[in-house]
C-alpha cells in the first residue's frame, strides 16, 4: 500500500493577501456540487503568530484559487480579538456546513529555537493570565454555513478547562446523534484507562450538549505515536468501517499518518489498525518548516473517483495532497489484525 504525492505539491502555498503571507497549512476540504472547498489555516506573520481561515476553491481538487480576499472565519468572530482558529475540519450534513475548529483565545509568538523545535512564547500577550486562561489552552467549537462561504459561530463542543483538539465530526448521524472525535490532552492517568492523550468520541442530539467522552483508540506503537495521538480528518464511510486517518507523534515531535477502522455502528470500536505509519515525512517541504520540522498532518480526505485525496499541512507552512485508491487502503486495514 503506497500513499502517491502529487506531482503539483505543495499545492497551495503562502502569499498574496497580509493575513495569509507567512503560512497556509493544515485545511479542510468538502465537495459541494462538483466544487471543491478549501478551508485553509493561514497565518501572516510568526511574531504575532496568529491563524485564521481562509476559501479557496478547485474545480479538480488539486489547482486551487483563492476565494475570498478576507478570511471566513476568525477568532475575532469569536470574540477573541487577535486570537487564532485553527485546523478546520469542515463537513456538510443536510446541506449545512460545518466547521469544527480549535480556538487559541489569544496572540503569541513563535519562532526557530536553533534545535530543530519552535518556542511558543506567550509572555509578551499579558491577556492571557489576565484573563485566567492557561496559557496555549486550546478550546474547540464548531462554526456553521449555509453557503460553504458565511461562516457564524455555533457552539462550543469541550469545556474551557480542558485542552481539547482535533475535533472531527461524522459526515452524517450515527444512531440519530451527531458524533464527534476529540482529543482531550488531560485525560491520561489510571482513571481514564492512557497514560498518552488518545482519540476519544462524544454524541450529541443538537451540537449543543455533548456526552461524556469515551475511549477510542491509544498509542500502541511507541517508536512513531507514542507521545499522542488525535484525529487527522473527518471519518469516511465505507463498506468495511468508518476509515479514519490519525496523526501519531513521536518522542522528537515527528509527525506521522496512521490509519484505522471503526464499526459502522458503534464507532468506539476500533475494528483495524495498521500498525506501521502510511505516511511519514519524506520531502523537503514535509522535512522542513518555518519553525516545526518533520511534519504531515492530514486534517482532510474526499474522494475522488475511487482514489482517496488526503490533504496535509507540510511543517506548518504550506499545503499538499496525497491520494491512494481506497480499496488499497481497505486492503490492507482489514488483512492486518483482527481486533473485532
Ligand atoms: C499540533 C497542532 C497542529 C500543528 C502540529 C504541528 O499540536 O498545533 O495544528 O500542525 O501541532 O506543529
Amino acid at each position: 500500500m503506497k500513499l502517491t504525492r502529487h506531482e503539483n505539491n505543495p499545492i497551495v502555498v503562502p502569499g498574496g493577501a497580509e493575513w495569509r503571507r507567512a503560512a497556509v497549512f493544515n485545511p479542510g476540504v468538502v465537495e459541494a456540487d462538483g466544487k471543491y472547498y478549501m478551508y485553509e489555516r493561514a497565518a501572516g506573520s510568526l511574531r504575532p503568530f496568529r491563524t485564521s481561515i481562509g476559501l479557496l476553491e478547485s474545480e479538480d481538487g488539486v489547482n486551487f484559487r483563492p476565494v475570498a480576499d478576507e478570511p471566513v472565519f476568525t477568532a475575532d468572530m469569536l470574540g477573541f480579538p487577535g486570537g487564532s482558529v485553527e485546523d478546520a475540519r469542515v463537513v456538510r450534513i443536510d446541506g449545512t456546513y460545518y466547521m469544527c475548529y480549535a480556538l487559541q483565545p489569544y496572540r503569541f509568538d513563535c519562532w526557530p529555537t536553533g534545535t530543530g523545535l519552535p518556542a511558543y512564547y506567550p509572555d509578551n500577550y499579558p491577556e492571557w493570565r489576565e484573563n485566567g486562561v492557561e496559557p496555549m489552552i486550546t478550546r474547540s467549537g464548531i462554526a456553521a454555513s449555509e453557503d460553504g462561504i458565511r461562516f457564524t459561530p455555533l457552539c462550543y463542543t469541550t469545556p474551557a478547562e480542558i485542552d481539547d483538539r482535533d475535533n472531527a465530526l461524522f459526515p452524517e448521524k450515527i444512531g440519530g446523534r451527531f458524533a464527534l472525535l476529540r482529543r482531550p490532552m488531560q485525560y491520561v492517568g489510571e482513571k481514564y484507562g492512557t497514560n498518552t492523550p488518545g482519540i476519544w468520541i462524544s454524541y450529541s442530539d443538537d451540537l449543543f450538549e455533548w456526552t461524556e467522552p469515551e475511549l477510542v483508540a491509544v498509542a500502541e506503537n511507541p517508536e512513531w505515536e507514542g507521545t499522542k495521538i488525535g484525529a487527522a480528518a473527518t471519518p469516511v464511510k465505507t463498506d468495511r468501517g468508518w476509515l479514519v486517518l490519525y496523526h501519531g507523534v513521536d518522542a522528537h515531535s515527528v509527525y506521522r499518518v496512521g490509519a484505522l477502522l471503526l464499526d459502522l455502528d458503534d464507532p468506539s470500536r476500533v475494528i483495524a489498525r495498521i500498525r506501521d505509519p502510511i505516511m511519514e515525512p519524506e520531502t523537503y517541504y514535509e522535512r522542513f518548516g518555518l519553525v516545526l520540522p518533520n511534519v504531515v498532518f492530514p486534517t482532510a480526505n474526499v474522494m475522488v473517483d475511487g482514489l482517496l485525496y488526503i490533504y496535509y499541512g507540510c511543517c506548518d507552512a504550506s499545503i499538499g495532497l496525497a491520494t491512494v485508491p481506497l480499496y488499497e487502503l481497505l486492503d490492507a486495514l482489514t488483512g492486518g489484525e483482527d481486533r473485532a
